[in-house]
């Protein structure tokens, strides 16, 4: 839903302001410090944490019209919306605000226009929808569909609707679609405006008479907003008799009626259409090609890779050793050095460096420099095992195993993930559904990221795409009780796995880490796994020995909980990886479960030895 609507003077008068809830930020101001100030006036929307902040300017009256909602509910054509915001106000608003000597004595109460734009907006949206409908390939007409159904096994059961285009979802239509609308007399009234010809043919049949005396009410207006002398700064807010613009216009959230509540809420309207869209997105992919990640890589792959740059830049150096000549400590030494050197440019920390040099240093002493085969041989197998130690620690994790050992106990298999925002604990919790679901596996999940605004929509989403059924308790409950609740909803319902997401917090962030340790503590989840980005390197290590840490020192001494996997998201995003992901199991001894190598549900790869070897000799 909408949660902020405002409309203001480039000095800084705020006309209208309408907030549909307790925002964490202040947008308006975020908006001019951002982009006004800077004078950003080509762009149009942008994003503030979750908030798509979006605005439109009137530059003959100095107004800036915004709106701002949640991105995670995906609204439809909010760009309309704003647009026709803008012309309701311009035309029959803007003329009412009394002002003298460059004093704004009166500002007209908007709240009407607001609820009259929102239903314009409505009727928009459900004349879009319709010819949608006829127009668009049902999900299961399209190649993904095909494909899909191919590959997928029992996700995709139910009989698809219809689909839009992802693009048709908050991207503004472009600067002209929105010009078009300025001061346009009687655009409004046009909902039919996908087809924009149409609206301006109407524009120009409006009578000519009436045109003028618009006009000539707009002339009186400009003069009115003629800027005093001194020419004030965007935010520099003239005098304003605030009473009546207190009484009308500001502060009047919570006031709209309920039926404008339900038109602004549209999630259940779009709920059909959407899921569509969603599964596109995250469905598929089944026989996709992830390069390194294929567990047989075949012979060709092996070539290429000894004959491309690193590898084959120590193995020359190797080869230039003298002929039948022995190798010893002393030829090895500066060959490993810049070995070592390399490694860490490809962001490998230092003491893996090192121990990776050992192992192949161990390997090579005595064997002879001529044997060229033997030495290709012995490099890779030396940064194997040295590589296959450092990821293999003392817990070997196979949830598949363990969730089958629950089972048959009668038990449901808990997973807790936990992370810092936005690293993909949500995504990559649908992911790991997916793979149960594929394994046979009843799932469920529990909605506990209660904290940022749009989370428990986002798990609801995944829920539907992945016909799982999710529990949640909105917004109010403590995560820790939504967690106790949802497992005991598990166990009466049976469901084999429980997936439990978590809010995203800072490591250092006490209060919030308490939480954290509490919802462990309180549901004793058979695993928590860690959420970290390939790409952060070494802060990632940071934030994972940190997390760690909190939930030792904040667990009771009888029942301390660590964090039992990691899972790499983002691994596709970078090219040093491997590094990151060596750094993090050698310091932290935690294994890495998965790589999260893309957005769709299949981008879940085990990470094994030999793409670690791959990347490191590439
Ligand atoms: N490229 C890529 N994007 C990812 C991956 N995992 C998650 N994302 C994206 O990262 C963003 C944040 O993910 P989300 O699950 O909401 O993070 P959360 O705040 O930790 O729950 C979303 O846009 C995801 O699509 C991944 O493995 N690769
Ligand atoms: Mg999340």
């Amino acid at each position: 839903m909408i949660e902020l609507a405002c409309i203001f003077t480039t000095s800084g008068v705020i006309l209208f302001y309408k907030a549909f809830s307790t925002l964490r930020y202040d947008l308006v101001d975020d908006l001019i410090k951002k982009n006004l100030i800077n004078e950003r006036f080509s762009e149009q929307s942008y994003l503030l944490d979750n908030y798509r902040v979006m605005w439109t300017r009137d530059q003959e009256r100095n107004l800036v019209f915004m709106i701002a909602y949640s991105e995670l509910l995906h609204l439809q054509s909010t760009d309309k919306f704003i647009k026709l915001l803008k012309a309701i106000y311009v035309e029959d608003y803007y003329n009412q605000i009394k002002i003298e000597n460059h004093v704004i004595k009166e500002i007209p109460s908007f709240d009407k226009g607001f609820e009259q734009s929102v239903m314009k907006w409505q009727e928009y949206l459900k004349v879009e929808r319709e010819r949608q409908k006829s127009t668009m390939k049902s999900f299961e007409e399209t190649k993904k569909g095909q494909e899909l159904k191919k590959g997928a096994s029992g996700v995709q059961k139910k009989k698809p609707g219809k689909v839009g285009t992802e693009k048709d979802e908050y991207t503004p239509s472009g600067n002209s679609a929105l010009n078009n609308s300025v001061g346009s007399v009687g655009s409004y009234n046009s909902i039919d405006s996908a087809d924009e010809s149409k609206t301006d043919a109407k524009r120009n049949s409006i009578d000519s008479s009436e045109q003028s005396e618009i006009e000539k009410a707009r002339l009186l207006l400009k003069q009115k907003f003629e800027k005093p002398k001194k020419e004030p700064t965007p935010v520099e807010k003239p005098v304003v008799e605030q009473k009546k613009q207190k009484d009308k216009a500001v502060g009047t959230a919570g006031k709209y009626s309920s039926q404008l509540a339900k038109q602004l809420d549209q999630s259940s309207n779009k709920q059909e259409e959407d899921i569509n869209l969603e599964k596109q997105k995250y469905l598929g992919g089944e026989n996709e090609k992830i390069k390194g990640f294929d567990d047989i890589s075949s012979d060709e792959d092996e070539q290429e890779v000894e004959k491309r740059g690193f590898f084959s830049k120590i193995v020359s150096n190797f080869k230039q050793l003298t002929g039948t000549k022995i190798l010893d400590a002393q030829d090895l030494q500066p060959i490993l050095d810049k070995f070592k050197e390399q490694l860490m440019n490809k962001n490998v920390g230092e003491q893996i460096a090192q121990q990776l040099c050992d192992s192949i240093k161990k390997n090579l002493i005595n064997t002879q420099a001529k044997a060229l085969t033997l030495l290709n041989k012995t490099v890779k197998e030396s940064l194997q095992d040295a590589i296959s130690k450092i990821l293999t620690p003392k817990r070997n994790i196979d949830i598949i195993a363990e969730a089958m050992r629950s089972r048959e106990k009668g038990k449901p298999y808990i997973i807790t993930f936990i992370g810092v925002n936005g690293v993909g604990k949500s995504t990559n919790l649908a992911k790991v559904a997916y793979l149960f679901k594929k394994e046979g596996f009843s799932v469920m999940f529990a909605a506990c990221d209660n904290f940022r605004a749009g989370a428990v929509e986002q798990i609801k989403t995944h829920g539907r795409c992945l016909e799982i059924p999710v529990f949640d308790r909105g917004y109010k409950d403590e995560p820790a009780d939504i967690a106790f609740q949802a497992i005991r909803e598990a166990q009466a319902k049976k469901v084999d796995v429980l997936l439990i997401d978590t809010a995203g917090r800072m490591q250092d962030n006490e209060p919030l880490m308490k939480q954290l340790s509490t919802l462990v503590v309180q549901n004793n989840p058979d695993l928590i796994v860690f959420i970290g980005e390939a790409l952060v390197g070494n802060d990632g290590t940071d934030q994972l020995m940190k997390f760690n840490k909190a939930l030792i020192d904040l667990s009771p001494k009888d029942r301390i909980r660590e964090i039992d996997a990691i899972i790499l998201s983002k691994f596709d995003t970078v090219d040093d990886k491997v590094g990151a992901a060596l750094s993090m199991t050698y310091n932290t001894g935690k294994p890495i479960l998965f790589c999260g190598v893309g957005q769709k549900y299949t981008h879940l790869k085990k990470l094994n030895v030999r793409t670690v070897v791959h990347a490191l000799l590439d």
